[in-house]
């Protein structure tokens, strides 16, 4: 195969970066990271952890260079509240994080595992010591979801993803108060056939804004004989009116191929929530979940994100 992806993202030779092992108190697993850089510079990332019932929890891990030396709370961050929020039953899973500098707060969106299955949670912090809780915004099944960092025109926006039937196409909503969405569209289907995000998709960490438009990282899932087989895809949407896909990438960027990758509680599974962003505004730390065990870390470029669409995207009328 013409491993295109390897010049856009970089597996960190540390990888995994963190694993269960690391963590101050027992857990089973450490996978699907937020991640946000603090106003002191210190990258902060929100994993989701799960512990011996099968039940997630998030917990916060801090280091100074965003590799290493991770300071991980010694208990978890973030707890599944059932007693006050009864659709947090089953544990909150996938955190994505958007600091809204309108709010001058972090806004975390998290998969709630409700009684009838996953749906959308919101809450904020200044701290990730403190948080408000805004509860159930999308109801099951729907999951995969982030807040844009700003309004559109009135708006806040919120991509998600609902699954309807045997196929999940990724959506756009829109809100005045955060709290009651609407103008729902479809921003991206699922292909179809033999395409390697045939049947589901969804996004990935929260959309990138850039001056070409909001570049989306989104996971596509082929289902295969031996399995499910999650890698990650490029799109580009428009700034003003993001339901308009301006280009999407054909092949897939990057894919489970190492060990750590393939072999786990879910294998073939590489599952980013989060980045951060060097001050250069270009070079971008990758932290996923690699299998549903672990946390790797893969460096890549915005750039050449966006060369790469020019060069191989399609119009996304295409498939
Ligand atoms: C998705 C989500 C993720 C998980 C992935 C692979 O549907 O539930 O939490 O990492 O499946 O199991």
């Amino acid at each position: 195969m013409n491993n295109q992806h390897l010049e856009i993202f970089h597996r960190h030779k540390m990888n995994p970066i963190l694993t269960a092992a690391d963590w101050p108190y027992p857990v089973h697993s450490v996978f699907n990271p937020a991640a946000t850089t603090l106003p002191d510079g210190t990258t902060l990332l929100l994993c989701r952890v799960e512990d011996g019932r099968g039940h997630s929890h998030l917990c916060a891990a801090r280091s100074a260079n965003g590799r290493d030396d991770w300071q991980i709370d010694s208990h978890p961050t973030f707890i599944a509240d059932p007693d006050n929020i009864p659709d947090e039953l089953w544990g909150v899973e996938d955190p994505r994080i958007t600091y809204v500098p309108e709010l001058r707060q972090y806004a975390i969106v998290y998969t709630a595992f409700t009684r009838d299955g996953p749906g959308v949670a919101l809450a904020f912090t200044e701290d990730f010591h403190q948080f408000e809780r805004y509860g159930v915004i999308m109801p099951p099944e729907d999951k995969d979801a982030a807040l844009f960092p700003h309004r559109i025109g009135d708006d806040w926006a919120l991509i998600h993803r609902p699954v309807s039937s045997s196929r999940a196409h990724m959506w756009i909503s829109y809100s005045r108060d955060l709290r009651h969405w609407g103008r729902h569209k479809i921003l991206l289907e699922a292909r179809r056939g033999a395409w390697w995000d045939a049947n589901k998709i969804g996004l990935s960490p929260p959309p990138i804004e850039t001056p070409q438009g909001w570049l989306v990282i989104y996971h596509g899932v082929r289902q295969t004989a031996g399995g499910c087989i999650y890698r990650l895809g490029l799109a580009l949407f428009d700034l003003d009116a993001p339901e308009r896909c301006l280009s999407r990438g054909n092949e897939w960027i990057f894919g489970p191929e190492e060990p750590y990758e393939q072999i786990g509680d879910v294998g073939n599974v590489v599952f980013p929530c989060g980045y951060t962003i060097a001050p250069d505004g270009d070079a971008i730390n990758l932290y996923y979940g690699a299998a549903d065990t672990s946390i790797g870390l893969a460096t890549g470029s915005i750039r050449a994100m966006l060369d790469w669409l020019e060069q191989c995207g399609s119009s996304p009328e295409a498939g």
